[in-house]
């Protein structure tokens, strides 16, 4: 499939993958190469490939997305500290063309790190 990545795969049950979360529109897993204690990525099933991709009809996936984080970082036990990272474009650091959004948590940042 043209534009399919690894996540593509994951979200379609390709590939066997203990999912942290799973609904109607997104999965979580856990980052294979974690940079946190609490290291989480939130894909949705739309293979988006950047966030710069996203229109105007992917609104409500975006906030679905974000709020599921929040939720899915407090279960993890990150409590009220944690980040959120979209990597957007390869000169950012983004690896895998299919949208999503890391949970950083239960690391101490002493400073805003960006
Ligand atoms: O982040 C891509 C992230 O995806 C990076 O932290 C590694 C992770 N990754 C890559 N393949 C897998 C699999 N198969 N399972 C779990 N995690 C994975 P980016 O923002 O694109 O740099």
């Amino acid at each position: 499939m043209q534009g399919d990545t690894i996540f593509g795969k994951i979200v379609r049950g390709e590939i066997p993958t203990d999912f942290v979360y799973q609904d109607d529109l997104c999965v979580c897993i856990k980052d294979i190469n974690p940079q946190a204690p609490v290291h989480l990525l939130v894909i949705p099933r739309k293979p988006i490939a950047r966030l710069v991709d996203a229109s105007p009809e992917d609104q409500a996936l975006l906030g679905h997305l974000m709020l599921k984080a929040g939720e899915i970082a407090r279960s993890a036990g990150c409590g009220d500290a944690f980040r959120l990272v979209i990597n957007n474009g390869e000169q950012a650091g983004q690896t895998v063309f299919h949208l999503h959004l890391h949970i950083l948590g239960n690391k101490v940042y002493t400073e805003s790190g960006l």
